[in-house]
């Protein structure tokens, strides 16, 4: 059918939410705010969204692979929003070498506040003194930075966590202060760990526990809503599909026990990763991912070109998650149902 019968048969007011669910270049070439990919200047990955008073601050990675090269990343990038629209660039926050213990590779990261200061766990290359991947902290007085080392040194190495397999087992930190105030941190490539951290933030305050689910590969997300402790991750069922999707678990406390809900998301487009970023923003839940959709110039989208997206994350009456799809109108249009 043509686009003259089609507006003749809708009317305007019919196309317009057809048009705004097409998504990105909806309006003359224009995206639609709110839709996806919410950055498309450079490619960006790893979202970690933060709530700061009536903003909601977005951490990324900088992917900058040229041509078949597979990661290179070396600076984190953060964005910001009042209303999940406009978004504004604030910039790099941080190298992995200002870690001087790092040698590369600003991989996935996840800021919170605590006691009126920022936190940023991050995973970087160690230098060769521990090989390996290694989780680093810093830590800020603003959300935009400018992070500094808060330890100036690792503050997990590969070598404490001898069971992995692989140099890159200790990745993907994501954190999360309970009710009770304690800081938790959860981290991990197809074994995930959790261990408490010490009230300065820097320091892990006893055991390392593993608690990886099933088809767990890496990108765990720690979240509480009601009575109800989230761990949402990239999975990989190697029995049935080649691409990460986001699965969950759930638990009525921090410290388990986790009971496996099943898959969340399929793939991201184009993206053998994907990686979760849960948040709760005026009244409504978001969760961010990434995938690889997005072409710059002669730079089409790969495995280290990746998009960051945001979709509505909603719950059913018992708790467990309704699946997400990843659109390209994102969060352009209101919420379904
Ligand atoms: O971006 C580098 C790595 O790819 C992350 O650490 C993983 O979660 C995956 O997204």
């Amino acid at each position: 059918m043509s686009a003259l019968r089609v507006t003749r048969r809708l009317g305007l007011a019919g196309l317009l939410p057809l048009l705004l669910a097409a998504g990105p270049l909806a309006a003359a070439g224009t995206p639609v705010p709110g839709s996806n990919p919410l950055f498309r200047d450079r490619f960006t990955a790893d979202p970690a969204p933060l709530v700061v008073g009536d903003r909601l601050y977005l951490y990324v990675g900088h992917d900058e692979a040229r041509g078949e090269e597979m990661f290179n990343m070396r600076q984190w990038l953060v964005y910001s929003t009042s209303d999940m629209k406009q978004w504004t660039e604030h910039g790099p926050v941080m190298k992995a070498t200002d870690f001087r213990w790092a040698k590369a590779d600003a991989w996935a990261s996840q800021v919170i506040e605590k006691d009126g200061r920022y936190w940023f766990y991050t995973a970087v290359e160690h230098d060769d003194t521990h090989p390996g991947k290694a989780i680093g902290v810093a830590v800020a007085d603003s959300p935009t930075g400018p992070f500094v080392d808060a330890k100036g040194s690792a503050l997990i190495t590969n070598q404490m966590t001898p069971k992995g397999e692989h140099s890159w087992e200790d990745i993907d930190p994501t954190v999360f202060t309970d009710d009770d105030g304690s800081t938790w941190i959860a981290w991990g490539n197809r074994h995930c760990y959790i261990a408490r951290l010490k009230p300065n933030m820097i320091e892990l305050d006893g055991e390392i526990t593993e608690i990886t689910p099933p088809h767990f590969e890496e990108g765990p997300w720690l979240h509480k809503r009601g009575d109800t402790y989230y761990l949402t991750y990239a999975s990989l069922d190697r029995s049935d599909h080649t691409d990460e999707r986001i699965s969950y678990a759930t638990a009525p406390s921090i410290q388990g026990p986790w009971t496996y809900r099943g898959e969340l998301t399929g793939s991201g487009k184009n993206s053998f990763t994907i990686h979760p970023g849960i948040a709760e923003f005026k009244g409504q839940w978001y969760i961010f991912l990434h995938n690889a959709a997005l072409s710059i110039g002669d730079q089409e989208g790969a495995l280290g070109r990746r998009a960051v997206t945001v979709e509505y994350l909603q719950y059913n009456e018992d708790g467990t998650l309704k699946p997400v799809v990843q659109t390209d109108a994102g969060v352009s249009v209101p919420p379904p149902g």
